[in-house]
């Protein structure tokens, strides 16, 4: 049981606030965590006393452990996240919304002695670079011991998050509870008003861990728009080329769609000399800064990965970034304490245990693991970290990019015609639903700058954001359109994706430096086959053509289905986006005709 129970602060603000939600939940304990080494060991024993956690063979996977979740608590719930502003409007059409008085009444009513015989953590953390002046203090309360693990690996958290917090009252306040772990009784509600989160009956990820998309996006992108900076769900990139010139991109996929995979991307042979480094995974928050460029600085610690499909082939950096000191969430284990998943290097073992904790059977129809499994690994672990991971000013960002999931219409590689259209491109891109969030029909759905469930306010209203930052930003980077997922009439990948994605890359920092020319589409710039660096891919010049084609009558189609999506945003829908879409529409049409 954890024993320190002495208060390491004198800060009237946050002592009075734990205090009254001690009050409220109801604790037997409470504990401040320090985030030292040596507590990380005792609550990982504690952990394990408990059967939270099972340790993982020591000499395979050193300092690595597993985790099953509730089988009823594997990804984030959407349907259960609320935007908590005075009023509806201020929440807009893409966001549920609760009255913030009702949540508070209504929460509060679960929360009231749900810790009862069990302790509070306090979590203290600090979102981005310890001495950055864009960093953001939270504490999270949770009576959950694997939540204040993952947030050990997942931010800066202990006694460096109250050193900066100092006498302050400016800190996010975190409320979780797994409580009776429900669907029925899960609510996770934001109150950008009152810098607090509240959540309760999830212990999982994103629902959970109250540093990543509910501060770092949801809260974080509220206060952006008022400072004028951006939040967003986007990995950062350092390539580095053979010259040694380096260069920096934030790309924005929704969830389970490559942001970890492209932010820690192996070049093919034929790039040899080139290096790619890993700033961030997840989350960007950039601002203009020196040179008038946006400036962008990773908020995170960790990396909190999908499992399934990691392997030497697609990710070897993400395999030795899991090689120690790793949370495994609803892999499959063996029975020798190592871990499996679908899309490992190695055949299944003829025996394992589920992600449910079940018998498994190799030939099996039930995956091993569960398709949103997750590792959480500290970012130290990972052999291709930028060196400037850490820098308190972040790095100069040449390029953003937005890509989603899509079999069809939208080409491999796109550059926008300029701001606004790029713009306009990242708020109607559209992805096919993946496993990262629970109960969304299958399909297509519009997922603008892959923040549909994290922007924080109204939507018309964040894009109005995203159109008025041009005139910020000196050196606005140039705003560039991927998809990796387009496929064949077979049904399979047009693009075998992973490491040659490099070569899209090299295109979009060759177009950032205004070195390479491009061909004119109706709908934007695409590159001419000689400018792509396709040696050693063993791929048909027709396979390439057909992922990097631009078809106007799916465009057409695309086009003319982006209405409903406008019409969903309503009167905050920025017009120039309303004209951006016409006009491309009318320009289609044109040109099919002329075709
Ligand atoms: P979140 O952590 O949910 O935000 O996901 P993410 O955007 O970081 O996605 P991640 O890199 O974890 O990839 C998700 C899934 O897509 C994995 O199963 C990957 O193997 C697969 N994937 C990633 N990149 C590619 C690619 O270039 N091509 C194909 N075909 N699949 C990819
Ligand atoms: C995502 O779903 O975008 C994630 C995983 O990165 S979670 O932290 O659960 O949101
Ligand atoms: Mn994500």
């Amino acid at each position: 049981m954890p024993t320190k129970s002495e208060r390491p602060t004198t800060n009237p603000h946050l002592l009075g606030w734990v205090e009254e939600m001690a009050k409220l939940c109801k604790p037997d304990r409470v504990y401040w965590c320090d985030g030292s080494e040596a507590e990380r060991k005792s609550l990982t024993e504690q952990a394990v006393e408990q059967k939270v956690l099972i340790p993982l063979d020591p000499k395979r996977r050193p300092g690595c452990y597993y985790h099953h979740s509730n089988p009823n608590d594997v990804a984030r719930v959407e349907h259960l996240t609320f935007i908590c502003t005075p009023t509806k409007e201020e929440a807009g059409p893409t966001n549920n919304w609760m009255d913030p008085k009702e949540a508070y009444r209504k929460l509060g009513g679960l929360f009231d002695g749900a810790m009862k015989g069990r302790t509070l953590y306090v979590v203290p953390y600090v979102m981005g670079p310890a001495g950055s002046e864009f960093s953001k203090i939270g504490i999270e309360l949770t009576d959950s011991i694997y939540v204040a693990l993952n947030m050990g690996i997942m931010t800066r958290m202990g006694t460096v998050a109250l050193e900066r917090l100092g006498a302050s009252n400016d800190f996010n306040r975190g409320l979780h509870s797994v409580a009776r772990c429900s669907p029925d009784e899960r609510f996770i509600c934001h109150f950008p008003q009152d810098n607090t989160v509240w959540s309760v009956g999830s212990g999982y990820g994103g629902n959970a861990l109250l540093g990543k998309k509910c501060l770092a996006l949801r809260i974080a992108s509220y206060l952006a728009r008022d400072e004028g900076w951006l939040a967003e769900h986007m990995l950062i990139l350092e390539a580095e080329s053979p010259r040694g010139e380096v260069s920096y991109v934030a790309a924005a996929f929704p969830s389970a769609c490559g942001k970890t995979n492209f932010s820690m991307l192996i070049p093919p042979k034929t790039f040899e000399g080139w290096r790619i480094r890993t700033v961030g995974d997840d989350i960007a928050w950039m601002r203009v800064g020196d040179g008038g460029q946006l400036w962008a600085v990773n908020p995170e610690y960790g990396y909190f990965g999908v499992v399934p499909g990691t392997n030497n082939t697609t990710n070897p950096n993400a395999m030795r970034s899991i090689e120690k000191d790793t949370l495994f969430t609803n892999v499959a284990r063996t029975a020798d304490g190592d871990v499996w998943w679908e899309g490992k290097d190695n055949e299944p073992y003829p025996e394992m245990i589920d992600w449910k904790g079940a018998p498994w059977k190799k030939g099996s129809t039930e995956k091993a693991a569960h398709p949103n499994s997750r590792f959480t690994a500290p970012m130290s672990n990972n052999p291709a970290l930028s060196r400037f991971a850490h820098d308190p000013k972040g790095v100069p960002i040449s390029a953003l990019i937005f890509g989603g999931r899509r079999s069809t219409t939208v080409p491999l590689v796109l550059q926008s015609f300029n701001w606004a259209h790029g713009v306009y491109l990242a708020s109607t891109m559209g992805s096919e639903t993946t496993a990262a969030a629970e109960g969304l029909k299958a399909g297509v759905r519009r997922d603008p700058m892959a923040m549909l469930p994290f922007i924080g306010y109204d939507a018309g209203s964040y894009f109005q954001h995203w159109l008025d930052m041009q005139s910020r930003i000196p050196n606005p980077p140039k705003i560039f359109v991927v998809n990796w997922f387009r496929k064949g009439s077979d049904g399979k990948f047009l693009w075998p994706g992973y490491g040659e994605n490099m070569r899209p890359l090299k295109w979009i920092l060759d177009r950032s430096h205004g070195r390479v020319s491009a061909m004119e589409t109706t709908v934007g710039f695409i590159p001419r086959m000689e400018d792509l660096n396709l040696n050693g891919l063993s791929l048909s010049d027709e396979t390439v053509r057909d992922a990097m084609k631009v078809d106007l009558a799916e465009w057409e189609a695309e086009l003319e289905s982006q209405r409903e999506w406008f019409d969903k945003i309503g009167k905050t829908l920025p017009r120039t986006l309303a004209l951006q879409r016409e006009m491309l529409l009318e320009k289609v049409r044109i040109a099919r005709k002329a075709g």
